[in-house]
């Protein structure tokens, strides 16, 4: 086996959750690992190797959205958006499975090869709590690996799980109308462009980054057509 990463993998969570942990039991490598929000601010990569395969590891730091609302998580979207990521590693914290996975149905939009991690359950165990790992992994149609990453346990499971990611069943499907308001911004938008999905999503909700993306990657004149519709759908609807 040479040396040359097979595969791109992106460990994204929400802060605090782990992903550091997780990234330091793959690689091996130090990173910093601390009991509070965004101790990761830049995006830190090391190799991962399992018996046939060498990976590339991206540690981020913790999103609460892909809906930018912090530099951070302009740095995390704009490297999933780069299209070189061939898998995501998404760290749940089951102590606050609601809003982990609320993330996880944003990152179903973008059809990426996924695994999830089901971290610190010696917690919720402690609290009580059991989570049930393979009904989650088959609603949402990936592996679903429980983890108690600052003992390490888990971290096999999750090589193996990584060899295995999946792209998750079905995305999200919204009601009609922003359906038929996404079919319309995603004429404008090549079948070769990645991401076309969410894309749309994300320049319907105004995103204030979102223009800039599509500008580089459709030019200006298909920019425009987007921003047309996306006005034209918004007067409509307030009439309605
Ligand atoms: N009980 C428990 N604590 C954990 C577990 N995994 C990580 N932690 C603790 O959670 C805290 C955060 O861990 P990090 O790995 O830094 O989390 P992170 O997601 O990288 O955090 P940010 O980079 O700030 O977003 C640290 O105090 C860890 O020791 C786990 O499985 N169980
Ligand atoms: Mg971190």
């Amino acid at each position: 086996m040479n040396n040359k990463p097979d595969k791109n993998v992106l460990i994204i969570g929400l802060p605090n959750c782990g992903k550091s942990q997780i990234f330091s039991n793959l690689t091996g490598e130090y990173t910093l690992v601390a009991n509070y929000p965004l101790s990761t601010i830049n995006i830190k990569k090391a190799f991962c190797t399992t018996e046939g395969y060498c990976y590339n590891i991206l540690d981020t730091p913790g999103i609460y959205s892909l809906h930018i609302q912090s530099e951070e998580a302009y740095i995390v979207r704009e490297k999933i958006l780069s299209d070189e990521i061939d898998i995501i590693v998404q760290c749940l914290d089951a102590n606050h499975l609601k809003q982990s996975l609320s993330l996880t149905a944003e990152l179903t939009q973008l059809s990426i090869p996924m695994v999830l991690v089901l971290n610190a359950v010696d917690e919720t165990l402690r609290k009580g709590m059991w989570i049930d790992s393979k009904r989650l992994s088959s609603i949402i149609g990936v592996p679903v690996v429980e983890s108690i990453a600052i003992k390490g346990v888990g971290t096999n499971r999750l090589k193996q799980a990584i060899e295995n990611a999946r792209v998750p069943k079905s995305p999200v499907i919204f009601g009609d109308v922003m359906e038929s308001a996404l079919s319309s911004i995603s004429t404008f938008m090549p079948d070769t462009m990645p991401y076309k999905r969410a894309n749309a999503i994300f320049a319907l909700l105004n995103d204030p980054y979102i223009e800039e993306h599509i500008e580089k990657l459709l030019g200006e004149a298909k920019l425009k057509d987007i921003k047309y519709t996306i006005n034209d759908l918004k007067e409509r609807f307030q009439w309605n």
